[in-house]
Formats: structure tokens, sequence, C-alpha cells
């Protein structure tokens, strides 16, 4: 805490990695905005108006609890580290180290998950991931194999200088609501926003021209853009030469999506996709962001292969104002991925076959040997702890039994497990299922960085005292990992900071100090007087021969069709109050007043239909399950597409299961469904 009793923090919920002061002040702490903050400018959206509502909240976890029947018992943290060593040591003992699976946090700093993947790989076990599976796994392979770094290009602020901004399967104004601010700015000095979103969402109303496109055809859209631009010379041939390969696989492919036939897949008319095409491609810079329309699908690989494609035509990269956005989710998920917190990932981003890559980590920690290969990923560990392979699974700060997809069939696998550790600040329906649950500090009640969307990595100070007996996740993976024989001698995050600097080449030159200061640094940061560098390819690529690849895909449609059955299409996402599966914000008084309880968005013409009135409670079922939900009847939606936030536990029984067989998302945005009224009501 500085003299003037304020203490710098980063927001707690999205990705945007907003900056605030916490002063404590009689009555509890409140906040005070930073207006020098570089993406932010002293600006919250409602939720980081709200953060310091959960800290406080009477029911935060203060002590490790072990289950005892149908109940906890109050148990010490010697008692409790101790017993969660020993069932590790004895799983490891019984079934080897492959029957143990680690889901690190993409709401814990930097430091927690490098040592939490650390700890996880040094005992042997391949089976660590996070919740990036379920949100942004698809932008991995995709815009690795395009630039050679899957990441975003520009930052936020960056947007005002864009002549163009396309928002594709992305919903910022209500998810990353501080994107609103930059792309406002770009509209006041000229600039056009294109949104591709089936929903008519608060961010298709600041919208130019607004597609409202089918479910899971963004191929298609794309493809029948590429093709007008390629066929009207429209594209940046200097570019293409210069610094791709594949642009003629690429005509080939898109020569068949005229805007007539993508019309008719799409449901965008023709002349829409000529006109995006058109603004596209000749504004000067244009930037695509994208999120989780575009990766939670059965293709979202694909998804995200033909967003890179349409900006590398266009040569709108590496420049102000021209970039690709793939949105990240949580506030720490892009530092989570950093520290290889991914089944297919070191820290680093070296891949789990990059032998060479391995062995210099072995060196880095201390000679170890390290397990190489792909490891189990979050949604194949519960399908493992069903099949008796995975025994012991510990979740630092997921609440997967809510935010997995298909949970009914989750939660009963999960059971199969021999021993279940949850460290978390609440109890979640996951800790409910726990035989020990872990009391964790708050982001306020610890020290240590995160990195944001933009690649900026900040240091947050403690501000605050954890509840009871919580403790930073840190301490207790130090703790536990001593137990378990790994001497983790470290004094704190900050000699750990040092360690991921000495490993991860992008964070060499970020130091506690340096991501102390306001606005932290932006990596890549490969020595102490770098100054970060928040656009990438300005000087070319870092795939192979220094030229990005483009790749050409066709469209599929989703797994899940409308049926006699199931007439309908169920689309999940999120609204601006409320966070990912609700432990934070279903807690927050402020927020609750706001949006209370589950919803289901119906078109009118379907509610007339299946006799669906505005404020019913109805019944939506799928092919997994069926839940409750208070029908919205609005013109948002189109005929035939049903919208639910996935923030109430419920929305997750009905989601599909079917993976993106690259990435392995599940098809969060599609499934087949039905409406009616409750049974009984
Ligand atoms: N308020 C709030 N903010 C959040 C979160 C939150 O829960 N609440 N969560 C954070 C996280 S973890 C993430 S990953 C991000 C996600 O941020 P977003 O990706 O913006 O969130 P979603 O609402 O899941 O989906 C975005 C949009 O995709 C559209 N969509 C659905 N299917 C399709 C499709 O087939 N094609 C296209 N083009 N669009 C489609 C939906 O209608 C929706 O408007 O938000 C982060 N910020
Ligand atoms: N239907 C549907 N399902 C989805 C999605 C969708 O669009 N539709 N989106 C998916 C996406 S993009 C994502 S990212 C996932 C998110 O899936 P999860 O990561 O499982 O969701 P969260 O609710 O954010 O869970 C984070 C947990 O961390 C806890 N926590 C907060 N701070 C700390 C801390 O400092 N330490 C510890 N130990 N715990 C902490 C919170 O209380 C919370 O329980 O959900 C996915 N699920
Ligand atoms: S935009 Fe994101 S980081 Fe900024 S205040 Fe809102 S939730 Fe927090
Ligand atoms: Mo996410």
């Amino acid at each position: 805490m500085a003299d003037d009793g304020l203490s710098p923090t980063v927001c707690p919920y999205c990705a945007l990695g907003c900056g605030f002061y916490i002063r404590k002040g009689e009555g509890g702490p409140g906040i005070e905005y930073m207006l020098d903050h570089p993406t932010n400018e002293g600006a919250l959206c409602p939720k980081g108006n709200a953060a310091l509502e959960v800290l406080g909240h009477p029911e935060r976890l203060r002590f490790p609890l072990l289950k005892a029947g149908d109940g906890w018992r109050r148990i010490s943290w010697e008692e409790a580290l101790a017993r969660l060593a020993g069932e590790i040591k004895e799983t490891i003992r019984d079934y080897g180290p492959g029957a143990l699976g680690f889901l690190g946090s993409a709401k814990c700093t930097n430091e927690e998950n490098y040592l939490f993947q650390k700890m996880a790989r040094l005992l042997g076990s391949k089976n660590v991931d996070c919740c990036a599976r379920r949100c942004h796994s698809p932008t991995i392979p995709a815009l690795n194999r395009a630039f050679g770094a899957a990441c975003m290009t520009n930052p936020i602020s960056d947007l005002a200088n864009s002549g163009c901004i396309f928002a594709i399967g992305s919903n910022f104004a209500e998810n990353h609501p501080l994107v609103a601010r930059w792309a406002l700015r770009a509209k006041d000095r000229g600039g056009f926003i294109i949104v591709a979103d089936p929903r008519l969402t608060p961010t298709a109303w600041l919208a130019d021209l607004h597609l409202q496109i089918n479910l899971g055809t963004d191929v298609a859209l794309l493809n029948g853009m590429m093709n007008v631009i390629i066929e009207e010379g429209l594209y940046n041939s200097k570019f293409v030469e210069e610094r791709t390969v594949g642009f003629e696989e690429l005509a080939d492919k898109v020569r068949w999506y005229t805007p007539e036939r993508a019309a008719e897949i799409t449901g965008v008319s023709a002349s829409s996709i000529l006109r995006a095409a058109r603004i596209y491609a000749r504004s000067p810079a244009s930037a695509i962001l994208y999120s989780m329309g575009i990766t939670q699908h059965s293709h979202g690989t694909d998804n995200v292969t033909a967003c890179a494609d349409l900006a590398l035509i266009c040569g709108h990269l590496g420049r102000s104002g021209a970039g690709l956005y793939p949105l990240r989710g949580q506030n720490n998920v892009q530092g989570a991925c950093d520290m290889g917190v991914l089944a297919d990932f070191y820290p680093g981003s070296v891949s789990v076959s990059d032998a060479e890559g391995i062995r210099r980590l072995e060196v880095a920690w201390g000679g170890a040997s390290l397990p190489k290969g792909m490891g189990m990923t979050a949604e194949a560990m519960p399908v493992a702890a069903g099949d008796g392979d995975l025994r012991l699974l510990y979740v630092m700060g997921e609440d997967i039994v809510n935010s997995d997809s298909a949970s009914s069939r989750g939660r009963r696998e999960l059971a199969n497990l021999d021993f279940l550790a949850v460290q978390d600040i609440f109890m979640t329906e996951t800790a409910e299922i726990a035989d020990l649950v872990l009391p964790a500090a708050a982001w306020a009640e610890k020290a240590g960085s995160y990195t944001s969307t933009e690649r900026r990595v900040q240091w947050s100070p403690r501000a605050i005292d954890p509840p009871g007996e919580a403790r930073s996740d840190l301490s207790t993976i130090i703790r536990l990992a001593n137990l378990l024989g790994l001497n983790f001698d470290y004094s704190g995050p900050e000699e750990v900071l040092a360690e991921i600097g000495r490993v991860v080449k992008s964070y060499a030159g970020i130091t506690r100090e340096r991501a102390g200061a306001r606005g932290g640094v932006i990596w890549p940061c490969p020595f102490l007087d770098h100054p970060g560098t928040p656009i990438l390819h300005q000087d070319g690529f870092s795939a192979p021969e220094g030229r990005a690849r483009i790749f050409a895909v066709d469209y599929q449609p989703p797994a899940e069709e409308r049926s006699q059955d199931y007439p309908l299409l169920l689309t999940t996402g999120r609204v601006v109050i409320h966070y990912n599966a609700g432990s934070m914000t279903r807690r927050s008084l402020s927020l609750m007043r706001r949006a209370p309880e589950l919803f289901v968005e119906v078109n009118p013409g379907d509610a007339d239909q299946w006799g669906v009135v505005d404020g019913d409670l109805v019944e939506v079922e799928t092919r997994r399950g069926e839940a409750w939900a208070r029908a919205r009847v609005t013109t948002r939606q189109e005929r035939g597409v049903l919208f639910m936030p996935f923030h109430f536990p419920e929305t997750n029984t009905l989601t599909s299961d079917v993976i993106d067989p690259v990435a392995r998302i599940p098809e969060f945005k599609v499934a087949a469904c039905r409406i009616g009224k409750m049974k009984g009501v």
C-alpha cells in the first residue's frame, strides 16, 4: 500500500486488464479510478465497478474442508496438505503419474500457474490444462500455423487507428466493454464497424453494418468475402508475394464461394457480403476482432484459420490500426497459456513434442526428467475419470462442473475419481463434489502478475488481507510441492517471476518493477532495457522462412442440425452483468439485482409457435437434458435460434460435447433443442 492509501490493482474479471486503485478506508475498501491507465483510462464496466463486492462476501471459503459424509469437516492446513500430498503419492505408487490430472486457473497469477504446471510435470504428469481449452484453444494451432505466434497482434487502444473494425463472433460491447471505447473513437474518426453475429447484440447496435449470420457458417462468410476481394483485385499483392505462402491454393478454394453461394449458406445477403468485403479490404488499416462465436465450434480451428487468411490476403497486419484480435477471455488466460498450463505446451510455447525445447527446461529445472507428448485436455480428464484412467484431479480456480459442456455427464464421471481436490475462493458446484476444498486468497489479497489479452504484463500488489485462513495459491502450491519432495525454494512471487524470465524468452526483460509501473510491459520483451512490443509482425512472421501461411479451408456445418424432435438451435454465451459460471457475480449484490435469474431469449415468431409467453418459466430441452429458464421474447434473436447465458448452472446440462478435432473445444455455440411451457406449471 502506497503512502496515499491507494494500492494499484488489475480487474479480476475479463482479459482487458483494466487498472484501478483500491483505497483502504473506514467502512472497508473502495475503488479509486486510475485515469492514466493505457487501456481503460479510468473507466470500468459494471463488473469492474463491483469487483470488491465479492472479497468480503460472507460465503468466502475461510478454512480447509474435508468431506465427511454428506457434509464437511474443518481441518488444519497441515492436515489438508498432508492429506493431498499423501493421496498424490499413493496414486503415483498405484497407477503411475499418468493417473494425476491438474487444472490450472486463468484467474490466478502467472507465478501461480507457472509453479502449478512445474509441480505437475516434475511429478511426471502430462495432464495439465485450463479453461483456455473451452475458450481460445482453436486460436493456438490456427495462428501458430499462420503466423508462428498465437496471440493478439495489436493493443486495444490501437483500434482507434483502424479505418474498419470487423468483429466476428465477438460481443465486445458486453464482454470486453472497454473495447467499445476505442472502437467508438475509430468511428469518431470516420472508421466503419462491421459486426457478424447471429444475434442483434449491443455490439451489433454499434455497427454500421450488421451481418446476421446463420450459426456456424462463418467459414462460408469469410470465404465469400475473400472471393470478392480476389475477384475484384482488392487484395494486397505485394504483401501476399513478399510475406506469405499458400495464396494460390486459397484463391482456388474460394472461387466456389461466390457471394450468392455464401449468401445461401450464411443467410447474409450477397450485397452485404460484397459491401463488407470491399470496405474491409479497401480501408487503409483494418482490424478483425473475434472471440467465442468463432472458436466454440466443432470446426473452430477452421474458423480462426479463415479469419487469419482474410487479414493476410489484405495485408492488414503488422501496422498500427491493422491487426487480428483474438479477444481472450479471463483476466489471466493469456498468462496461463504463456506459463504452459496447456496439455500441448510447456512454458514459452514450447511444444510437448519439442525434444530440444524440453531438454532446455530440464536443465533450467535442475536436471529433472520431464514427460513428453500430449497430455489429457480439460475435456478428456472427466472422460478419463469415468473410464478409471484418471484417479486424482487437482483443480485450482475453475468451476468445471458448471462451465464444461454436457455437464451432467461430467459430474457423473468426476464422481468416479478416487480423490478430487478443489482450491477456490467460494464453494462452487465443483467444490461441492470434491473430497478436499482449499480456501484461496483472491486477487487483491495476494501479489503477482497478470497478462492481459494485449500481452500486457501487470503486477498487482497485495492490498488487503484474505479472510479466515485463506492463503494465496502460490503459497499452497509451494508447500504442497515441498511435501512431495520437489524442493520449491521460493521466497515469494518476485522470485518466481525472475525464474519465468529465465525460462520464457518473451518475458526475459520483465521484472517486478517494470510490471509494477503504470500499464506494465507488453511482451515480447526479450531483455531488460527492451521497451516491449505492442505491435507484432512488423518485421515479418516467426513462421518458417519468415512468411505467414495462408491455409485454405472449406465450410462444414455444425455437428447438430434442426430436426423434427429438436426444431430449434440453442446458442449460449454471456451478458455484461455476469461472469462465466457465476461463482463471483452471482454473489455480487449490485449485479444480482440487475440480472437475478437464468433466461432464454426467444424470437416472437417462435414464441407464438411453441406457446411461450414473455416472462413465463419455460423448459428448454436438448439431447443431453432439460433446464428451466425465464422466457424473454425479443427480436434480438432470429427465428429458429434461442440464446441462453451460461452464468447459471442449468445451461451447461444442455450443451453439446462434440469437439473440434484439432483444438478439442466443445461446440458450446450450437445445440439442437426444443422449448415449451414447463410441465406442471
Ligand atoms: N460480461 C462478461 N464478460 C466476459 C465474460 C463473461 O462471462 N461475462 N467471460 C470472459 C471470457 S472467459 C470470454 S472467452 C470472453 C468471450 O467473449 P465473447 O466471445 O464476446 O462471448 P460470447 O457471448 O460467448 O460469444 C460472442 C458472440 O458470438 C455470437 N455467436 C454465436 N454463434 C456464432 C456463430 O456461429 N458465428 C458468429 N459469427 N457469431 C456467433 C454470439 O451471438 C455472441 O454474441 O468474454 C470474457 N468477458
Ligand atoms: N455454455 C457455455 N459454456 C461455456 C462457455 C460458453 O460460452 N458457453 N464458455 C467457456 C469459456 S470461454 C470459459 S473461459 C470457461 C470458463 O470456465 P471456468 O474457468 O471454470 O469458469 P469461471 O466461472 O470463471 O471459474 C473460475 C473459478 O475461479 C475462482 N477464482 C477466482 N479467483 C481465484 C483465485 O485467485 N484463486 C483460486 N484458486 N480461484 C479463484 C472463481 O471463484 C471460479 O470458481 O467456460 C466455458 N463454458
Ligand atoms: S472491461 Fe473487463 S477488465 Fe475492464 S472493468 Fe470490465 S471486466 Fe474488468
Ligand atoms: Mo473464456
